[in-house]
């Protein structure tokens, strides 16, 4: 600083001595002279430059048309002697031409007796002529070029939070602005998030998604259990019981699925109905028990009726019951088994009907695994009836059914159990029939013969128109 101050000192008295040194060297005549003078010009253009350094240049009027004179008392000039009464001594400058004219906008000059206006730097404006000091850009304005005539606004989604500012800023991540030319960006409303620099608008959360808090870059996705059905809200809401969601960011819970379940909130899985259970509806918050005479083995929705020979005797089934032996069902879903009733045996435990105690066999009870043999010299009319003892005469085997007789008839032979006709028997018949036949042809012939007897005397008898008389 004190160089510089040095510096300007310097310079303004080098100048003064070559401007004195000039007037002196040519008493007399215009300045314009110096005016042309190279060192002079070139140290102007530097100042233009980097202003504000300039050097106060008296000029001396003498002979200048000069528009600004009459700013000097009457009978002053600007010179060496008394340099404040300069040429245009409040604005302007000394045209080459000798005319003093006013900056014009986007320049200005805060020093008198001098022949250039300075630019307005970056960050302000000249915003009109003749300005001896420029005007700071506004917060939420900027120019960024020397000689601005105006400050720009900061558009939608930036902002300029100082005076004499070169360039906007656009808006941090999370924030927005909607209007242009403002000092400052606002921070998202909690529901909204703004991912990019320079919104000029928040965008609503996903559905799916929230943000809690004001100035959000990003929205936070609902986690597993949870939902948001809307846009731009503040939190996620708990999926209810019998609902879930499985994935981050839903929008919407789901319905357990029959034979599953959940009874909390915030579920991010259903959970199986367990064997001997089921949940008959979509969105079940329970599993109901499986009805007697039903089963599950876990995840239906529903029971399934047990089944032929096998039961449930409970609820929550999780498998049914072969029936044991003895006993059978004959029904889906039963509840408990049947007893064989009897003549009808099951040997073991298992799904299968009882059967009949075959020919020769029985049982008397119910409810029994095996059939009984009808033992020798017993038969046996059926398979539930008691054993019969073996009739006089009949012989009757181990599995009996029936009495068998020993002695066949006459005219018959014993061939095994069978009795067959012997040659007697036939002869016998063939007799009876021959005899049969006889009796018959004397009927027939008895018959004809009386026949005849009458038509041979009532012929001659029988005259036209003459009664016959019967029997005369
Ligand atoms: C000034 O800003 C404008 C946009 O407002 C841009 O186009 C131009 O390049 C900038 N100039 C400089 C010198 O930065
Ligand atoms: C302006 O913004 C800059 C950076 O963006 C920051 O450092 C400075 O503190 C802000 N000034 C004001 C007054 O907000
Ligand atoms: C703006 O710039 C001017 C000069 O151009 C300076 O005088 C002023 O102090 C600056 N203002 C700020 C806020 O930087
Ligand atoms: C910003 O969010 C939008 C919408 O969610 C998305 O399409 C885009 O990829 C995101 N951009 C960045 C940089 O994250
Ligand atoms: C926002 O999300 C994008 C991509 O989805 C990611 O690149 C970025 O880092 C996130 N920003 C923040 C602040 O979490
Ligand atoms: C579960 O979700 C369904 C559909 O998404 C909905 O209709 C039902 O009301 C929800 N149940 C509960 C208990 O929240
Ligand atoms: C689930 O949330 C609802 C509403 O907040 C409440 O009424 C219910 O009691 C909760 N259920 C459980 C199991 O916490
Ligand atoms: C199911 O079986 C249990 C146990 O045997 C019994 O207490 C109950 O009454 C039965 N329920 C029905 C509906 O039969
Ligand atoms: C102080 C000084 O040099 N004044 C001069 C200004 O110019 C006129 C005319 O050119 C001279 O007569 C003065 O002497
Ligand atoms: C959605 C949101 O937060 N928008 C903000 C954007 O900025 C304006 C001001 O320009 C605020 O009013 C809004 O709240």
């Amino acid at each position: 600083m004190a160089l510089q101050v040095f510096h300007t000192r310097f310079s303004e008295q080098l100048l003064l001595l070559l401007v004195i040194t000039s007037c002196l060297a040519s008493v007399g005549t215009v300045s314009e002279t110096y005016l042309t003078g190279s060192t002079y010009v070139q140290n102007i253009e530097e100042d233009t430059v980097t202003p504000p350094i300039t050097p106060v240049v008296v000029v001396n009027c003498t002979g200048v048309t000069d528009k600004c004179q009459s700013q000097c008392s009457p009978g002053e000039r600007a010179n060496q002697v008394n340099p404040l009464c300069a040429c245009c001594a409040k604005e302007g400058y000394c045209h080459k031409e000798n005319e003093c004219v006013t900056c014009e906008k986007g320049t200005y000059q805060p020093n008198q007796g001098q022949i250039h206006c300075l630019l307005c730097p970056p960050g302000t404006k000249g915003d009109q002529a003749g300005d001896t000091k420029c005007t700071d850009c506004p917060a939420g304005h900027y120019s960024n070029q020397s000689g601005s005539t105006e400050c720009k606004e900061c558009k939608a989604g930036s902002f300029a939070n100082s005076t004499n500012s070169t360039f906007c800023e656009k808006c941090q991540l999370g924030f927005n602005q909607s209007k242009p030319g403002q000092g400052k960006c606002l921070p998202c409303e909690a529901g909204y998030y703004a991912n990019l620099t320079g919104s000029a608008e928040c965008k609503e959360c996903e559905a799916g998604s929230f943000s809690s808090g004001e100035g959000t870059a990003n929205c936070t996705l609902c986690k597993k259990g949870w939902y948001q059905p809307k846009k731009g809200q503040k939190a996620c809401l708990e999926c209810r019981e019998g609902n879930y969601s499985s994935s981050k960011g839903s929008s919407e819970c789901k319905e357990c699925e029959p034979g599953y379940f959940s009874n909390k909130n915030g579920s991010s899985s259903c959970t199986k109905c367990k064997a001997g259970t089921k949940s008959v509806a979509r969105g079940s918050t329970s599993c109901e028990p499986c009805h007697n005479g039903t089963y599950s083995t876990g995840g239906t929705g529903y029971c399934t009726l047990c089944p032929l020979g096998t039961f449930c005797d409970r609820e929550e089934c999780e498998i049914c019951t072969d029936c044991p032996g003895g006993y059978e069902t004959r029904i889906y879903g039963a509840t408990k088994c049947t007893e064989c009733s009897r003549g009808w045996v099951k040997e073991t435990t298992s799904p299968d009907l009882c059967h009949p105690c075959g020919t020769g066999w029985y049982q008397t009870q119910a409810g029994q695994t095996n059939c009984i043999e009808c033992k020798e010299g017993f038969f046996c009319p059926c398979n539930y009836c008691h054993p019969e003892l073996c009739p006089e005469g009949a012989s009757c085997p181990p599995g009996s059914s029936a009495p068998v007789y020993k002695h066949c008839p006459k005219l018959f032979d014993k061939q095994g159990d069978d009795c067959i006709p012997t040659i007697g028997f036939y002869l016998t018949l063939t007799g009876v029939v021959i005899i049969i036949a006889a009796l018959v042809a004397i009927v027939i012939r008895r018959r004809r013969e009386r026949a005849s007897i009458y038509s041979a005397d009532l012929t001659p008898l029988r005259r036209e128109g003459q009664p016959v008389y019967q029997g005369l």
